[in-house]
């Protein structure tokens, strides 16, 4: 019997079969839990549903994360599918692609307000309607990169979103450890996914990582593995940290020239 029997979660940001959501939802579902699944965007529907079906879930919503009243709406419905849940993945980040390369100076207003409100705010928002529904406490896990930390040129905007997606994580933490619910998330080593081949340069980017990451590139599996430790109840007091799957990347000072 899987280590997830009778927990129930939901996902967001599941937008093919290449996104890291899908990769975080095999695991779980693999260990036994019951999921929920929304998605951004009527098109994604048909990609969505047979991937959800494929392990046994119906619970398929649309939810703009920019509209309250469509969180509102999505977490109204999830209660009453699941009355509560257990836990809530958030793998959701957004920047207009003209942000995602060239100067960071040039970074627009708008394209700034986006890139935080939807890769960052937008926590905020899930944790406070998922929080009556884990009256028994409960698991949020978002994703995030080593580009909120040092300078990854190119990511430009979205490394300044994920410092705050960061901190937010630990403010998140504090304000709902008495709730008994948990919130951390996961830095991953760059992944081919839809989001990513929006970031100028990733390609060579992600080849340059394997080389030089102790363990080279990661999967949307290895992931799944480090969330199923994370969302579950054997990190019981882990909370408020950023836990890198990354293949090590993260350890590594100057690459080793003589290799190169
Ligand atoms: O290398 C990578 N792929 C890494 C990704 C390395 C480290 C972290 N991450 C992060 C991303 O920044 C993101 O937070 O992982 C998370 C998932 O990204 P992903 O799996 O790489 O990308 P993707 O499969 O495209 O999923 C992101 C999804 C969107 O996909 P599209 O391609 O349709 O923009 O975020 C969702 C959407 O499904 N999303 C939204 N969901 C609700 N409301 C919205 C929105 N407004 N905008 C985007």
């Amino acid at each position: 019997m899987g280590s997830y029997e009778g927990k129930r979660g939901l996902i967001f940001g599941v937008a093919n079969k290449n996104s890291i959501a899908w990769g975080i939802a095999q695991a779980l579902a693999e260990e036994g839990a019951t999921l929920g699944f929304s998605y951004a965007g009527e098109a994604l529907q048909k990609r969505i549903t047979p991937l959800a079906s494929s392990i046994g879930s119906d619970f398929i919503e649309e939810c703009d994360v920019t509209d309250d009243a469509a969180i509102d709406e999505l977490f109204v419905k999830a209660q009453e599918r699941f009355g509560s849940i257990d836990f809530l993945v958030h793998s959701i980040a957004f920047a207009p692609r003209e942000d995602l390369g060239g100067r960071f100076v040039n970074t627009s207003r708008e394209g700034f307000r986006l890139a935080l409100d939807i890769s960052c705010y937008s926590l905020v928002a899930l944790a406070r309607r998922a929080i009556p529904l884990m009256p028994n406490g409960g698991s949020m896990l978002a994703m995030t990169y080593y580009g909120a930390e040092k300078v990854t040129p190119n990511y430009n905007v979205m490394g300044v979103a994920k410092a705050a997606l960061e901190a937010t994580i630990r403010y998140l933490a504090w304000d709902l450890g008495n709730d008994q619910v948990r919130v951390n998330a996961i830095s991953a080593g760059p992944i081919k996914t839809l989001a990513s081949a929006g970031v100028s340069g990733f390609r060579k980017s992600l080849s340059y990582v394997g080389s030089v990451a102790p363990m080279g590139n990661v999967t949307q599996a290895d992931v799944g593995n480090a969330a199923r430790f994370l969302l579950g109840d054997w990190a019981r007091k882990i909370t408020g940290e950023v836990v890198y799957v990354d293949g090590g990347y993260n350890i590594m000072g100057a690459p080793d020239m003589e290799a190169a």
